[in-house]
């Protein structure tokens, strides 16, 4: 539902009420946004007890890019406790304001939740990392130019994907590599110059999505835990062509590794 609205926090907590009526859930516990190849492995978190398409909730619109669901999930885990799946990511390429981009964090966390799990596809630029290897995301580089926030809100990034939350991920999957996520506003791949200089600058993975979802949930004083698929390796790190098709592939073949991490990992969020 396209909603034109200056106040993005008082759109947050509109489309938090309509979430709950859409849902019955009157509070989450943890909000996780699905990137490219998570969507089966969520899934399978816990049990769903309700879904809404993103259209029928104030500020969020279906995306078009496929691969991307369109749909807000409620799950109960075993333990009782309720996630908000979010699988209607909007990108900096979709053209809206950057609003609209962290629309779903703000919404979550009016809904309630105070844990955001932000889930990617990224091409790898490390080459130790192999395609369909998960990683957690230690720290960002924001290369988009843009911010979510407006005015002199001076928010500190250090630590902004909380050291807790990956202690604890990797208590859980020790073999877990953790790097450096670059966020740029795409929708064009890298040339293999972007990907030597990413690399160069200390980029472990490339992606168009997360990070200024990251500093919109860190303002709100949500805790962060980032984890990104390779789904495919970064322009030049082999001879092959980027296809998003092949991408998606990729993304699919790796849901059941996801799926037993994903669960593991979030049911020992505090
Ligand atoms: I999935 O190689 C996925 N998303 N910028 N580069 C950028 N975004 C991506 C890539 C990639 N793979």
């Amino acid at each position: 539902m396209a909603d034109n609205n200056n106040d993005p926090l008082a759109l947050a907590q509109r489309a938090a009420q309509a979430l709950t009526a859409a849902t019955g859930v009157a509070r989450f516990d943890i909000a996780l946004t699905l990137g490219s190849g998570w969507g089966q492995a969520a899934l399978l978190l816990g049990t769903k007890i309700a879904e809404v398409s993103a259209d029928q909730i104030p500020g969020f619109t279906l995306s078009q890019v496929i691969g991307h669901s369109g749909e807000l999930s409620a799950l109960e885990i075993p333990d009782g406790r309720k996630i908000l799946i979010i699988g209607a990511r909007t990108h900096l390429y979709e053209g809206r304001e950057i609003d609209a981009t962290v629309h779903s964090v703000r919404t979550a966390h009016a809904a309630g939740a105070r844990t955001i799990v932000l889930t990617n596809g990224a091409g790898g630029v490390n080459f130790d990392y192999g395609v369909g290897e998960a990683v957690l995301i230690k720290d960002h580089i924001n290369l988009t130019a843009r911010s979510p926030l407006k005015g002199a809100n001076f928010v500190d990034l250090t630590d902004l994907y909380s050291a807790e939350l990956r202690a604890i991920a990797k208590q859980v999957h020790p073999e877990l590599k953790e790097g450096v996520y670059a966020q740029v506003p795409g929708p064009h791949f890298e040339t293999p110059a972007e990907i030597k200089y990413l690399r160069a600058i200390g980029a472990d993975a490339v992606g168009m999505s997360t990070a200024v979802e990251a500093i919109a949930a860190r303002a709100l004083g949500m805790k962060v835990l980032g984890l990104t698929l390779i789904t495919n390796p970064a322009a030049g790190v082999t001879n092959d062509p980027l296809d998003h098709e092949a991408i998606i592939a990729k993304g699919k073949s790796a849901a059941a590794r996801l799926a037993d991490l994903l669960a593991t990992v979030v049911h020992k969020l505090p």
